[in-house]
């Protein structure tokens, strides 16, 4: 596949993979591309202007709300809502879902997005990578009623397309919509998104763990029998320990050189910490899209049945063979 394609070629030339296509997947992609540009322009700016530091807002999360977390919020809200596509988004920063009706108030359009416009914001005061997250469902209800929660609770294999954006060193687009994972860099110099990475893939094995060791003590027996596993003189292990605390860095590191991103719940976060609907099934989609695999420790999360809209859950990422060790050290312990 050609690099330095642009994405607007890419969309072009595989919009006929998009089973719903009629240019519909073209114009989600194109809001994201468009949104995330916007959201770009501000993330590197914010050193240099008085928009990071607390919003003073707290979210529905319980977490003070950093200034940037809004501003990319409403960026994405607001592209999103205004392609005649999506009848719905939920987001981290909202309770619930936002419902959006079609110019002919018909409720006419497919598709509902659960975004995570931010993702790892604390980390925005000490200018290190940060992401937003987003995940693309068609609608399950009538077209031509009003969205409903059901349309957002479902299991993340029901997803047509899901993906992320990293601000770091450089700003990438990367995503799935069912047929292999690409990824694309902005030129932020004339604004365009080009192919960089085509047809990206998780090894199947890897030697990076990415983990926050600081809560150790509180893990499940299963996940501290693995880390110490991934600390033995065996093989290539010790494995290399490399956590940024900006999931989609790690997830986006371990999928270029091979690892496993974990977080479990513990007696401080008992379901986890990270959020299935908005964080973990888009991620989980794009692992096994690049021969990864996502768990729970004992399910594959694609198959999890959602109940809520903010659910948390165990999360274990990355190289597929050692995803399965790790279900192996939870099943012989498995509470
Ligand atoms: P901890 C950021 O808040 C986030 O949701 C992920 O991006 C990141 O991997 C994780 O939480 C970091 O959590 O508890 O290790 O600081």
């Amino acid at each position: 596949m050609r690099k330095n394609k642009t994405l607007g070629e890419f969309i072009i030339e595989n919009q006929a993979e998009f089973q719903y296509s009629s240019g519909e997947l073209s114009k989600l992609i194109n809001a994201i591309r468009l949104a995330a540009k916007v959201v770009n322009h501000e993330v590197n700016k914010a050193g240099l202007v008085d928009i990071t530091g607390s919003y003073g807002d707290i979210n529905v999360q319980g977490e003070e709300q950093q200034k940037l977390d809004v501003l990319a919020h409403e960026k994405f809200i607001q592209t999103l809502s205004n392609r005649e596509i999506v009848c719905g988004i939920a987001s981290e920063e909202e309770e619930s879902f936002i419902s959006i009706n079609s110019l002919d108030h018909r409720h006419q359009n497919k598709y509902v997005v659960l975004i995570d416009p931010l993702d790892g914001s604390s980390n925005i005061d000490v200018n290190v990578s940060v992401g937003t997250i987003f995940s693309i469902y068609r609608r399950v209800t009538p077209i031509g009623t009003p969205v409903t929660l059901e349309d957002f609770l479902q299991p993340g294999k029901n997803q047509v397309a899901a993906g992320y954006v990293v601000y770091g060193t450089s700003t990438m687009l990367v995503y799935s919509t069912g047929h292999g994972v690409n990824g694309f860099t902005l030129n932020p110099a004339i604004g365009t998104f080009y192919l960089s990475h085509p047809n990206m893939q998780y090894s199947e094995d890897g030697n990076i763990y990415s983990v926050n060791e600081g809560n150790y003590i509180h893990f499940p027996q299963g996940v501290k029998n693995y880390i110490k596993y991934c600390q033995q003189e065996e093989g290539d292990r010790p494995y290399t320990s490399r956590y940024i605390g900006s999931l989609v860095s790690d997830f986006h590191r371990n999928m270029i050189k091979g690892g496993i991103y974990l977080y479990p719940k513990s007696s401080k976060a008992p379901n986890g910490k990270l959020r299935l609907l908005y964080e973990c099934n888009p991620m989980a989609f794009i692992a096994e899209q690049a021969g990864g695999s996502a768990s729970d420790g004992f399910r594959r999360i694609l198959d999890l049945q959602p109940t809520e809209l903010h659910q948390r859950t165990p999360f274990f990422c990355g190289s597929k063979n050692m995803v399965s060790t790790l279900e192996e050290f939870m099943h012989k312990s498995p509470i």
